[in-house]
């Protein structure tokens, strides 16, 4: 049999090169076994995504690592997904604003007190009139990872939550949430990018939503007189720095490579509350923050306080040297800065335009030596619906256009050319996606060190692309190889609800340890419970029961295929908190805590110490186990809870 005639296909559509010959022809020496599929004969590696093949480098084969790490937003699923690129395999999920039910996130004492020291007090007063102590819903979108004079350093990856106005950052060492803080005087989070240079710094994030200042119950029926603020946290401690108070709202935002500069977009400059207001005027704006300006009327204290925070006034009435406005088409998007350090990129939506900035000219701009229109260098014609903007280091960017469903792939320095008046035409090429693309991201492409190898397209409706779920239709992430001349499409990706951005990293940028730091300060409440309790964490396994409070404290160690304890008592009523140290030293060995029927759940990574704290209400034999999956005998690995009545 030829080869052509095994799959029912030529050997040309399966194969463009040599290179992806030799990939195939490995595959079949490592004796991956054929499949039978009807009458015909498939390779494992036929089996693969066909498209993957015909690129001939998005495959990675079987126990091969991939290049690239991918940082996803969940969306409104509230965590951040981590993947493989260029495979797009999903590696890891990192609960963030939401409640998990593996690793217990939201639940354990460590994860509540990460999810509530942030909030202000009204809305932890709020919550615990709920019977709360944190949200357990969010909705991100814009995942950055932190920066050392405009590349990626692998310390932090920062995260919005559009539904309850708050940031969230992640340790990338570990992978895990570490700080979560709500933004006073704003609503609803939604843009969110970092400060670059010389490091992150700030991390600036937008309200979208306009509110009365304060927003107690007066006030409410005019919305001229509602605010809306621009954030600055500061990365490290995440404490609030500053904010500006601005007109309009703000929508999506960016930072400069000088550190000189944030800039913000803007859909409401009409100050509207309904899709017809805010879309009424024929223009909107964006904002430029003079970073400098701000910090020094800070220092100064030429500044007003609410809710604790430092406040400059950078409405457009007010004509502080805070900020400018530039004016734009009607309801842009996004604003993405170049990786050369020179231009933004401001996305049109109604607009078919984008709009390129420089930066330089930002800087005559605030000297007074030029006007606001100024600073626009080009406004080249890209498609129906520019959303979201990337770039592959050679000078070409790639625009997602979400009404006509395309990637188009323009040239920076043809546009300017252009708007110069010269007879060229900047659109190099425009890819098909499917379908209605959203935010589109290239590898290393938001910061200095773009290397133009891939471009993600997320996609919000993936409609005919997979099997059919029911009403509820996955999304559709598409890899897309930016390596040559030709944009090609090499993978689809169905993903849950709802990648908003994603970006795409260099493995060489990030580097995780496999095992828990036992002396970690992210155990340091604990030890410090232990040692007042006169033990020795992760040592010790005892069992403390203060009569008059009632509390017990349960301190027990893991180690496979056993618990310290295979019983504990206490009595009904009791408050009962287990502290589980995973004594374990070894890669990849991490134990679980489960009690039936009490809701309780949480994950022990080796070396790590976790708490969970419940009432032990119901008098009988309760049985914990360990739920991760850790040893020949896993299933023996329980004990009992014996609760007196
Ligand atoms: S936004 S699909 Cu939330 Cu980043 Cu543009
Ligand atoms: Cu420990 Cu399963
Ligand atoms: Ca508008």
């Amino acid at each position: 049999m030829s080869e052509e005639n095994k799959t029912g296909m030529t050997r040309r559509d399966l194969l463009g090169n040599s290179i992806k010959v030799a990939a195939v022809g490995s595959l079949a020496g490592m004796g991956v076994s054929p499949m039978v599929v009807g009458g015909g004969v498939l390779t494992a590696a036929t089996a693969l995504p066909l498209a993957a093949m015909a690129s001939g480098t998005a495959e990675v084969p079987p126990g091969q690592l991939d290049e690239y790490y991918g940082f996803w937003s969940g969306g409104h699923s509230g965590e951040v997904r981590v993947l493989g690129l260029p495979s797009m395999r999903e590696l890891m999920r990192i609960p963030v604003f939401n409640r998990e039910s593996a690793t217990g996130w939201g639940l354990t004492n460590e994860s509540k007190k990460i999810l509530s020291e942030g909030l202000t007090p009204e809305t932890k007063e709020f919550l615990h009139k709920q019977g709360m102590v944190s949200y357990d819903h969010g909705d991100t979108h814009h995942p950055r990872m932190s920066y050392t004079d405009g590349s990626y350093d692998g310390r932090y990856l920062y995260i919005n939550d559009k539904s309850n106005t708050r940031i969230a950052r992640i340790r990338l060492d570990i992978m895990k949430t570490d700080k979560v803080l709500e933004i006073p005087n704003a609503h609803a989070i939604h843009g969110l990018r970092l400060q670059r240079y010389p490091k992150t710094g700030y991390v600036f994030c937008n309200s979208e939503m306009r509110i009365p200042m304060p927003n107690n119950g007066h006030d409410m029926t005019d919305p001229k007189k509602y605010t809306c603020v621009f954030s600055a946290v500061d990365g490290e401690t995440m404490k609030m720095a500053w904010q500006v108070m601005v007109s309009g709202n703000l929508d999506n935002c960016d930072a400069d490579y000088k550190g000189k500069y944030a800039i913000s977009t803007c859909y409401n400059s009409e100050e509207g509350v309904t899709l017809a207001e805010m879309t009424a005027s024929p223009s909107d704006h964006v904002v430029i923050f003079n970073i400098q300006a701000i910090e020094a009327a800070v220092k100064a204290g030429k500044v007003a306080i609410h809710n604790g925070v430092a406040v400059v006034d950078g409405r457009k009435e007010a004509k502080s040297p805070f900020t400018r406005y530039i004016p734009i088409a009607n309801n842009p998007h996004d604003a993405n800065a170049a990786p050369d350090g020179k231009y933004v990129i401001v996305s049109g939506k109604l607009s078919p335009t984008v709009y390129v900035i420089e930066w330089d000219k930002v800087d005559e701009l605030f000297e007074g030596k030029i006007g606001e229109k100024d600073v626009i260098v080009a406004n080249p014609e890209i498609g129906l619906g520019p959303l979201h903007t990337t770039f592959d280091g050679r000078g070409n960017a790639y625009t997602s256009v979400f009404l006509d469903s395309q990637i188009v792939k323009w040239n920076i320095d043809d546009a300017i050319r252009q708007a110069k008046g010269e007879k060229v035409n900047p659109v190099r090429q425009k890819l098909d996606v499917h379908y209605q693309v959203g935010h589109t991201n290239a590898s290393m492409a938001e910061s200095k060190d773009a290397d133009g190898k891939w471009l993600v397209a997320l996609c919000k409706f993936s409609k005919d692309r997979f099997l059919n779920v029911g009403p509820l239709k996955p999304e559709n992430d598409q890899l897309i190889d930016i390596s040559g001349d030709e944009m090609k499409l090499v993978h689809d990706g169905p993903t849950f609800a709802e990648p908003h951005d994603a970006i795409i990293v260099h493995k060489s940028k990030v580097n995780p340890v496999e095992v828990y730091n036992k002396d970690d300060p992210m155990f340091a409440d604990l030890h410090a419970l232990a040692k007042s309790d006169g033990l020795e964490l992760g040592k010790d396994s005892k069992v403390i029961r203060d009569e008059k409070t009632k509390k017990v404290r349960v301190y027990m160690l893991s180690h496979a295929p056993t618990f310290s304890m295979t019983d504990f008592s206490v009595k009904k009523g009791d408050e009962v908190t287990v502290i589980i140290t995973n004594i374990d030293d070894v890669v990849d060995l991490t134990h679980g805590f489960t009690m039936v029927g009490h809701n309780v759940c949480m994950e022990i990574g080796p070396q790590a110490t976790a708490s969970v704290t419940f009432k032990a209400d119901r008098a009988g034999v309760w049985y914990y186990y360990c739920q991760w999956f850790c040893h020949a005998l896993h299933m023996e690995m329980q004990g009992r809870m014996l609760v007196e009545a």
